[in-house]
């Protein structure tokens, strides 16, 4: 069974006018579906052939074939991605928001260090917030980087790439992550945190 591009949980203008529909129409429709085509053809034929990406994916990093690796990877990062975002944003539920505290002071902290870290990023990558136990932290992965590969699990994401937001705001990334944080889905985040197989990669 081929990998799927996941539909988007939204419609394609859902999201505006923090992030329009021309920007997720090529998003989804051109990057995110390459990655999964590239993906796909990479473990047709293969014992990968019928495998789950979030087996794709470590076994490219444990196996070491970076173009196998970068394709599955961010068709895995992308799925995530959608889900990440919302326009019922909302907040964290009484766990997470418990958890959040402990680890980051406070919610206005941890949104602080999700924006600083993700606007610092040097080049393309990822910023996540990860979960190892009830510790929370931020990190940001560079290029096609995936937290499948080490220990901690991701809440959420949020895309760095230029083309997550050049069509909306050219080179302005702190503009876009700045109206990305306002569409977290923290109902999404709430159910990852209490279950680890939560949105593992749906078949
Ligand atoms: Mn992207």
């Amino acid at each position: 069974m081929a990998i799927t591009l996941l539909p988007l949980p939204y419609a394609q203008d859902a999201l505006e006018p923090a992030i329009s529909a021309e920007t997720i129409g090529f998003h989804y429709g051109k990057h995110h579906k390459g990655y999964v085509d590239k993906a796909n053809a990479a473990i047709k034929g293969t014992p990968l052939d019928d495998a789950n990406l979030n087996a794709v994916v470590k076994d490219a990093a444990s196996s070491k074939d970076q173009k196998l690796f970068n394709a599955a990877a961010q068709a895995w990062n992308h799925g995530f991605y959608w889900h990440s975002l919302t326009p019922q944003s909302g907040k964290p539920g009484s766990a997470l928001a418990a958890a959040i505290d402990a680890s980051f002071g406070s919610f206005a902290a941890m949104t602080e260090k999700l924006l600083t870290e993700a606007e610092g990023h040097f080049g393309s990558g990822w910023a996540w917030l990860l979960a190892d136990g009830d510790a929370l932290s931020i990190a940001t992965t560079h290029d096609a980087g995936c937290p499948l590969t080490g220990t901690a699990r991701p809440l959420l994401v949020v895309d760095v790439w230029e083309h997550a937001y050049y069509l909306d705001r050219q080179n302005d990334r702190k503009a876009y992550l700045t109206a990305a944080a306002g569409l977290l889905n923290w109902n999404f985040a709430d159910e990852r945190f209490a279950d680890p197989d939560f949105w593992v990669y749906p078949e």
